[in-house]
């Protein structure tokens, strides 16, 4: 059988095509190479395979891929290569596709090292730069110098097969650590994340950083003077980039105060949502940039202090980062700014939530997976800590082998006891939030949809969580049948990390989204965002079908031990990017409403 090409490697695909037009003409292409680049961007954040989608005729629905496109795609399906792809590629020397693999190397260097240096074949691609680096070659080359071949020497070293995205709170730590550094110097008068981690995207390729500063050049010699650097890749008048640990870029950006409103518009990005407003602004006779908007009448650039001010002067109301991905919000911005309906959502925050509903306590259930860290105590004194009313202790189900069914009820009915004299008993720890905990349970969905607890078990439950942990690789009506199946039972209310996918390591299941949305709204029936920066489940691209249609969500931690209760922030950026609003998320709901949801 032939081997069906992977997410990735179709978007490696489309990104080759996109370079190739580049390289041949960015002017005349420009249409085209955007259209691949972002062709190549929704194949890749697909939530299952585009083979799959391309079989149910569900691939040209996708936004980001036009018909087009979704025809060669076809071709690659049906018959392992596409012929339009074939021509466009065969343009090129196979070279100049390995050599853009190089951190820093684009397309038009990569095809001028290429042709230069009669680099052709892919295979050897990269040892034979590294020769002609050695035998100085590349420095003598028209645009090059001693200083970008030795960065080149040093990035080739950096190519690796499927370089991995950073998670979220990971990235943002890098960029905290930096940010602190940039604010010693006194020439950084503000510092701020850009890009997808202003974003919130749920992982970071880069960070980007922007610097408000009237001495440029001083803030820059700052920024690539970071102690904890690797290297510098290159440093301009406006803009730096370094290498820190772990083969992270972080790129500098500065304007000074008075365009610094424009330098965060630009460089948050997405780039998507960029090129969206560029050609309405272009209707409307302006152009944008980092540095402010420009009349094409009159020639003259306007400058923005804030963001606020550069969307107003579009007339757009201000576009929460979250949700800048062209999907809609440009409209939005517009409707709202004229008082029209519906303007942009009032996207759910940190503080409308009032408890976390997934988290395992150390109560020692005697599962097959595993147990939490923290005691009961701890977790509902951190809860009150947090401001939340309510949690739910949703240890994993006993376990099935190690246990006959009357075992099973009494380690449920000892949990319940355990639970009802805490709650009693918080009157003594003067609580200042917290009110109750709920008696849960994360339950196993088995192969075929039965729920490994038996039914008198369930009646110590308020209510419990179901989720995938086995059985991940069945095929989409199995394991949509499968998760119906178990949410027939009446005190399964909540779907835990409904795609199972944990970031970098697997992907999803396959599920048939709208029926299961469907049963959910029908059945009132929740579904999980899981906070767990690695899990971030469900994703944010289905958070918005959710959300459009109506399908009421939860915010779980899935903590562990306590410091994993601070992972709520992850799960309400999944929201956000969802456009979820607070009626969307049932934890926003006061103990009193909640519980006419869940019990
Ligand atoms: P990432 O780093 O892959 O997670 O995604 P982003 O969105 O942070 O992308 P990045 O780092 O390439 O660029 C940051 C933002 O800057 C991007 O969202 C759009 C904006 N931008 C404006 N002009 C340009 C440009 O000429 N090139 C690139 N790459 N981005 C630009
Ligand atoms: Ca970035
Ligand atoms: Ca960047
Ligand atoms: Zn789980």
């Amino acid at each position: 059988m032939r081997k069906i090409p992977t997410n990735t490697e179709l978007a490696e695909i489309l990104r080759d095509v996109a370079a190739a037009y580049k390289i041949a003409s960015e002017d005349k292409n420009k249409f085209r190479i955007v259209a691949y680049e972002r062709a190549a961007d929704a194949v890749e954040h697909l939530s299952s395979e585009a083979k799959d989608l391309w079989d149910e005729g569900k691939l040209i629905e996708v936004s980001g891929i036009g018909p087009s496109i979704a025809s060669h795609l076809g071709e690659v399906f049906a018959k392992g290569r596409s012929s339009h792809f074939d021509e466009i590629l065969a343009t090129l020397p196979p070279a100049v596709f390995e050599l853009m693999k190089i951190p820093g190397v684009g397309a038009k260097t990569a095809y001028k090292l290429s042709t230069s240096l009669g680099i052709k074949a892919s295979k050897t691609a990269l040892a034979k730069l590294k020769i002609a680096i050695q035998e100085g070659k590349v420095a003598k080359l028209e645009g090059f110098g001693e200083l970008s071949e030795e960065n080149i020497e040093k990035s080739i070293g950096e190519v690796k097969k499927g370089k991995k995205r950073l998670l979220l709170p990971y990235a943002s730590s890098i960029a905290d650590q930096i940010i602190s550094w940039l604010k010693t110097s006194k020439a950084v008068l503000e510092v701020y994340p850009l890009g997808s981690l202003r974003r919130r995207a749920s992982t970071v390729g880069d960070i980007d950083l922007a610097i408000s500063t009237k001495r440029p050049g001083v803030a820059l010699d700052h920024f690539v003077a970071y102690p904890k650097k690797i290297r510098k890749i290159e440093e301009g008048p406006e803009s730096a980039s370094i290498l820190v640990s772990g083969n992270v870029q972080v790129d500098a950006m500065t304007q000074p105060p008075d365009s610094f409103g424009a330098l965060l518009q630009h460089f948050t990005g997405s780039k998507h949502h960029n090129i969206a407003l560029r050609e309405y602004a272009l209707k409307n006779k302006m152009s944008l940039n980092e540095k402010g908007i420009k009349d094409l009448k009159t020639k003259k650039l306007k400058k923005y202090k804030t963001e606020e001010e550069f969307y107003k002067a579009l007339g757009m109301d201000l576009i929460p980062p979250e949700i800048r991905e062209d999907i809609g919000e440009i409209q939005a911005a517009q409707r709202s700014a004229q008082g029209k309906l519906p303007g942009l959502p009032m996207l759910v925050d940190i503080r409308d939530i009032k408890g976390d509903l997934q988290i395992h306590s150390d109560f020692n259930i005697e599962t097959s997976h595993d147990l939490g860290q923290s005691s009961m105590k701890e977790i509902v004194t951190k809860a009150d800590e947090l401001g939340y009313e309510y949690i739910a202790f949703t240890e994993h189900n006993p376990s099935q082998s190690g246990h006959n069914d009357a075992q099973i009820i009494d380690i449920l009915k000892a949990k319940a006891e355990a639970i009802d004299k805490l709650n009693y008993s918080l009157v003594k720890y003067n609580m200042k939030n917290f009110k109750k905990a709920f008696n849960s349970l994360e339950i196993d969905i088995l192969p075929d949809g039965r729920l490994p607890v038996p039914e008198k078990g369930f009646d110590y439950l308020d209510f419990a969580l179901g989720s995938i942990h086995s059985s991940f690789k069945q095929s989409k009506s199995d394991m949509t049948a499968r998760v119906l199946n178990a949410f027939k039972h009446p005190k399964l209310k909540i779907f835990a990390h409904p795609s199972t996918r944990i970031l970098n390591r697997r992907e999803g299941v396959e599920l048939d989204w709208p029926a299961i949305f469907d049963y959910f709204i029908k059945e009132n029936k929740i579904i999980e965002i899981n906070a767990n920066p690695a899990r971030l489940d469900l994703p944010d691209i289905l958070v918005r079908d959710a959300v459009k249609l109506g399908v009421k969500m939860s915010l779980g931690t899935d903590a562990h031990y306590l410091i994993g209760m601070d992972n709520m922030q992850f799960g309400v950026f999944v929201a956000r990017r969802g456009w979820a609003t607070r009626e969307d998320i049932i934890n926003s709901m006061s103990l009193k409403d909640i519980q006419n949801v869940l019990l």
